[in-house]
């Protein structure tokens, strides 16, 4: 049909549908389920920018498994994306940086055979100030090896395995962004509309950018080789690098896969580990950079490499543009 000239409209729904005849798990209930998410996304998004008007806003007096504030608008996030996904027949289990444990959908055959984990409201420091914040996701495929019964085996699966990740950003627009394993497209949500309307396909993370992004305030803190590498960034040899910091990961990450730069959130005295969660922060961002053209590693090797010991496990996350990853590493040898 023609278009009589005009950019052709493709929803999310639409791209994913005909992206998933390209990948080899292509099947009509991968879509099904990445459609449960988007749902999910923009019902978040509506309460988050009425925030402020209905009740959402400030804590709700818990603190979860990682031993974090829980704010209001974590928890509705959390419960908004179980009710998306529950019905989907599809989904075995369902993993969150806000449950202490995965929550098991349905127990076998096919009636289950994907397992999702997200973050649901990720850079929650920012959500009583109207700074961006954002929802990321990852699936994996249930494992034929691994009785079903062992849920934490079946969710321990290292980054390599992720059947698809992406997230969604809440801020001065609602964008979101997957891959398959084909490349990463973006969408905006037009909120005339509801829907998820492509505006850009097979993004790719420039090679070098300008900008470092790291919480510099625990400087005293980081490795030695961290540290290097950040005074080699303010050095005039490095030419002129800017920091730009939000403290939500979705937000800095956006910013670096289309701008370039680097994102690092190292070891710290706080956070021996690093702080961000292997399984539902680090890997599905280490894929988007990858697919990109971008690398993720912990220092010591790729991220979707690393294979998770633990459900909350955090890791180092050093992650962007190549030539500004391997500057890091030439500094920082863990
Ligand atoms: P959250 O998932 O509890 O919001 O924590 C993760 C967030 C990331 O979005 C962000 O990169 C980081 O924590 C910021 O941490 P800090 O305040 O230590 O710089
Ligand atoms: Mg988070």
């Amino acid at each position: 049909m023609s278009t009589g000239g005009a950019r052709p409209i493709v929803t999310v729904q639409q791209h994913i549908l005909e992206h998933q005849r390209q990948f080899p798990h292509a099947s009509g209930e991968f879509s099904w389920l990445l459609s449960g998410i988007t749902l999910a996304t923009k019902i978040i998004a509506a309460q988050v920018q009425r925030a402020g008007i209905v009740d959402v806003l400030g804590a709700t007096g818990e603190v979860n498994v990682q031993g974090e504030v829980v704010q209001k608008l974590d928890t509705l996030a959390n419960e908004t994306i179980h009710r998306c996904l529950g019905y989907r027949g599809n989904v075995g289990i369902v993993v969150s940086e806000e449950d202490d444990e995965p929550r098991v959908i349905h127990e076998a055959g096919d009636k289950g055979k994907y397992i999702v984990l997200f973050d649901p409201l990720d850079g929650s420091s920012n959500i009583d100030v109207n700074v961006s914040i954002g929802t990321i996701f990852s699936i994996l495929r249930v494992r034929d090896d691994v009785p079903r019964s062992e849920v934490i085996n079946q969710v321990l699966q290292p980054g390599l395995e992720q059947l698809a990740a992406g997230y969604v950003v809440y801020g001065s627009s609602v964008v979101m962004a997957y891959t398959t394993g084909a490349g990463v497209h973006m969408f905006t949500l037009d909120p005339s509309i509801g829907a998820f309307v492509l505006t850009r396909e097979y993004v790719t993370m420039p090679l070098k950018g300008k900008t470092y992004s790291i919480n510099e305030a625990y400087w005293h803190t980081f490795p030695k080789g961290i540290q290097g590498f950040l005074e080699w960034a303010k050095s005039e040899e490095a030419g002129g690098y800017s920091l730009r910091y939000v403290g939500s990961l979705v937000a800095d990450f956006h910013r670096t896969l289309l701008k370039g730069g680097v994102f690092l959130y190292p070891p710290t005295r706080k956070d021996p580990k690093g702080k961000l969660r292997l399984l539902y922060e680090a890997n599905p961002m280490a894929m988007l950079a990858e697919q990109a053209g971008g690398m993720a590693t912990d220092g010591t090797r790729r991220i979707l490499e690393k294979p998770p010991q633990a459900l909350h496990e955090r890791t180092p996350l050093i992650l962007g543009s190549r030539s500004e990853v391997e500057k890091v590493l030439s500094f920082w040898k863990p």
